[in-house]
């Protein structure tokens, strides 16, 4: 049904109660789109899964409906995170629809700047770390054990259970099962979530988890993830689905970037799209069914677009000189 909240919808499967005040943005409830050029150039049959189309344009929106729900089930005062701009954005917004503060610590100078500025209009206390978004997260899980602040990352289990919601939607959408999902794979918490969406519903497709070859510096900064979180569940959870990590170089990641945009017309940012860029290096067989999880919006990061792409010529308001270059 249109408009309803995520966590009414899928509220059998959740950890809710009669009594959890549910805070939503009209979350969930994505497109799946088949993707017929890129299913044509790689021989498969490709379908993307939309997350950028969540209400603050990414797929953390669902975890953080829940999240912050049982934070204020809980009664929270306030919560925190680490993150690398997506997390942020999404416990900012959810944290003001919930009246609370929210306290975010980014790592600085490498956080995407249509993030940054979501961070900010929603009023969340942002604070840039000198350091790595690791060393953030540690000081993040650091400060929330002292009870001040609810942790509201990943390694908060109603974030999965949120999060988890997408390979059910998938399920219902597709009519039955992918052969494969493909998604990147940062600090693993998204990939937990599909697996554990897919378990529960009986239904486990091959995960691949793709990752930057280069996870430290990459250019796909979502996933500029040193240590990830959730890597031994993740190999757990990779090893029952006979999946695999996938490593893939930023060359890759943003070659499938622009055949997204310029194929299929999805501008999502650039880790978002490292599902795509893993299948080529999966070996799968001709006409495989495969769903990516394409997890954030192009305009998160509009500087990568424009560093990647060539700017417009300049031009007088002349109808010959324009037919000239069109
Ligand atoms: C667009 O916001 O870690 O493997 O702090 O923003 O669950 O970490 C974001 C991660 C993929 C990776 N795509 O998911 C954060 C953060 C986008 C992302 C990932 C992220 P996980």
């Amino acid at each position: 049904m249109a408009n309803t909240p995520l966590a009414e919808r899928y509220r059998d499967r959740l950890p809710l109660t009669a009594a959890t005040p549910i805070v939503t943005l009209g979350e969930g409830d994505t497109p799946l789109l088949p993707a017929p050029r890129l299913s044509a150039s790689l021989g498969l049959e490709v379908w993307l899964k939309w997350e950028g189309q969540n209400p603050t344009g990414s797929f953390k929106d669902r975890g953080m409906t829940v999240a912050v729900s049982k934070a204020l089930e809980e009664g929270a005062q306030a919560v925190i995170c680490a993150s690398t701009g997506n997390t942020a954005a999404s416990a900012a917004a959810y944290a003001a629809r919930a009246g609370l503060p929210a306290l975010v610590l980014q790592p600085a100078g490498a956080v995407a700047i249509g993030k940054l500025a979501q961070a900010r209009a929603l009023g969340a206390r942002l604070l840039e770390v000198r350091g790595s978004f690791d060393e953030a997260l540690a000081v993040a899980r650091e400060l929330a054990s002292r009870g001040t602040h609810v942790l509201v990352n990943s390694l908060n289990p109603y974030r999965i259970e949120g999060q988890k919601t997408a390979a059910l939607e998938i399920l219902e959408q597709l009519g039955g099962q992918p052969h494969v999902v493909a998604l990147p794979y940062g600090g693993g918490g998204n990939t937990c979530a599909y697996v554990k969406g897919f378990e529960e519903a009986g239904r486990l497709p091959r995960m691949l988890a793709v990752e930057a070859s280069n996870r430290d510096n990459t250019a796909a900064s979502a996933i500029r993830i040193a240590d990830p979180a959730h890597a031994a569940e993740v190999a757990a959870a990779l090893e029952r689905s006979r999946g695999r990590v996938v490593t893939v170089s930023d060359e890759a990641i943003l070659d499938a970037w622009r055949a997204l945009a310029q194929e299929e017309g999805i501008f999502c940012e650039p880790a978002s799209a490292a599902g795509v860029a893993g299948l080529a290096h999966a070996e799968l067989e001709p006409g495989t069914r495969v769903v990516c999880v394409v997890t954030g919006h192009g305009l998160k990061d509009p500087e990568a677009a424009v560093r990647l792409t060539p700017p417009p010529l300049a031009v007088d308001p002349d109808p010959d000189a324009i037919a000239a270059l069109a």
